[in-house]
């Protein structure tokens, strides 16, 4: 039987959750452009003014917000409240730029740990639960997003942080942790760390709620059956408050949005034109409940696909596939588009683990790609001509999806560096 936090709200009718939305969008239209001169001046420059917003349908006049606003509007520039008003602020690394700055109401917060507790509950969470948050505390959205949401939930919540992993090994048996919350990569790391300890026999875990970076079915099914547990991908950006925007089900199809929250649409990345439901492209949201930092038609630069095929867990929210890669992350190699998640799926689907990397450079004006993956541990073997004819197989499994050579080393198990929040798997010295 599927675990709901707000059935009333998970499983409202479409004509409910249109009618929810609509009113939302008309009155928070008007306390952008009553409180956000910033994006009230867009809304001039393209002729529309709240009153052409009546509902859902009018959605696509509005202009859209870019993370080149934000830098421009940063620090201040798009608060929907005062500061007086404000209790909390979240930020992103801030590694492609300049950092994006999100601020918090009280009401906001509360919204946004309701988000996080549907996606703990969805995964089984109840308040019998023991759930080890292992995502970043601080600046970053994972761990105080998913922290609110298991004590929203009333779980026993273990505030680890990323990192130390031999103090989370201690805690995950002495305290017989149940779920888990951390990126995909730390997850597969600790599995590995659990293995090498011999402790397997000595965890409870039954489920895990990973976000935060691209993830590949193949790599889901390795630490299900690494930590004997079922997955279950989580999603969000600081910009929408941090994770839980959307989150999966039992059935693990995609990730039901919620809708009572975010408006969600698919553009043509190039031109800014809406797709019909089921077409692939860049996902925009527009917050209809957030007050103090209320972003209308927010391109996240993700790319994904949205469905409202009924969900066998009775849900009816919409629900967007894993992102395929984010327009900024795509790779263009010879001309060529790349995302790293083709990559991730031949390796893992030819047997090796998700400790890669992916070295893109130029030599006489031309691009290379080199692709680097640790040994896995039942190939493993001494002989030279073997290793030359697995980095064979990869590249030709490689150039099948790509469409392009890579360049295959397989290098020695451990030897490239684990990670304990988002994993960093690009080179790409062109930029450097
Ligand atoms: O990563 C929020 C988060 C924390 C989500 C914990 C899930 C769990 P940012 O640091 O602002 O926020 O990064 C947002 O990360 O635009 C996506 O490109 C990527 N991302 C987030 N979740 C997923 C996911 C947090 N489940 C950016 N699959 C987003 C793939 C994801 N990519």
């Amino acid at each position: 039987m599927p675990n709901y936090y707000q059935p009333e709200i998970e499983t409202a009718s479409r004509e409910q959750i249109l009618s929810w939305q609509n009113e939302r969008l008309v009155k928070q239209v008007h306390h952008v452009w009553n409180n956000v001169p910033y994006y009230r001046q867009k809304m001039e420059e393209k002729g529309v003014t709240p009153d052409d917003i009546k509902s859902v349908d009018d959605l696509h006049k509005l202009p859209f917000l870019t993370k080149a606003d934000l830098r421009d509007a940063y620090p201040y520039g798009l608060m929907g409240k005062p500061l007086s008003e404000c209790v909390r602020i979240q930020s992103t690394s801030g590694t492609t730029g300049r950092r994006v700055v999100a601020f918090y109401t009280q009401h906001d917060i509360d919204l946004w740990e309701d988000c996080c507790a549907r996606a703990i509950v969805a995964a089984g969470g109840t308040k019998d639960d023991v759930v080890q948050v292992a995502y970043g505390y601080g600046l970053f959205t994972g761990g105080p997003g998913l922290n609110g949401g298991s004590h929203r939930v009333g779980c026993l919540t273990l505030p680890m942080s990323s990192g130390n992993t031999e103090r989370q090994l201690q805690f995950m048996t002495d305290l017989e942790t149940t779920i888990l919350c951390c990126t995909p990569s730390y997850a597969a790391y600790l599995a590995e760390s659990i293995q090498e300890a011999g402790l397997r026999d000595r965890i409870k875990l039954k489920a895990g709620i990973f976000g935060a970076e691209a993830w590949s079915e193949e790599m889901r099914h390795d630490i299900e059956k690494n930590l004997g547990i079922k997955a279950y991908d989580i999603y969000g950006l600081t910009e929408t408050s941090g994770p839980g925007v959307s989150f999966e089900c039992c059935e693990q199809t995609g990730m039901h949005i919620n809708e009572d929250h975010f408006i969600a649409e698919i553009i043509d990345p190039e031109t800014g034109e809406v797709l019909p439901e089921g077409s692939k492209g860049e996902l925009v949201f527009t917050s209809i409940t957030k007050e103090a930092f209320p972003l209308l038609r927010y391109r996240t630069r993700d790319i994904c696909v949205l469905t409202r095929k009924p969900c066998s867990c009775g849900r009816t929210h919409v629900k967007m596939s894993k992102p395929m890669g984010r327009s900024d992350d795509m790779l263009i190699i010879k001309g060529v588009n790349v995302f790293p998640s083709q990559i991730e799926t031949v390796l893992l689907e030819q047997g090796y683990p998700a400790n890669y990397q992916i070295i893109v450079d130029r030599v006489n004006h031309s691009d290379t790609l080199e692709v680097l993956v640790e040994m896995a541990p039942d190939k493993f073997s001494d002989s030279l001509a073997d290793i030359h004819d697995e980095e064979k197989k990869l590249v030709a499994a490689l150039k099948t999806m790509l469409g392009i050579y890579a360049k295959v080393r397989i290098v020695s198990p451990k030897s490239i560096t684990r990670s304990e929040g988002k994993a960093v798997r690009i080179i790409d010295k062109r930029k450097i």
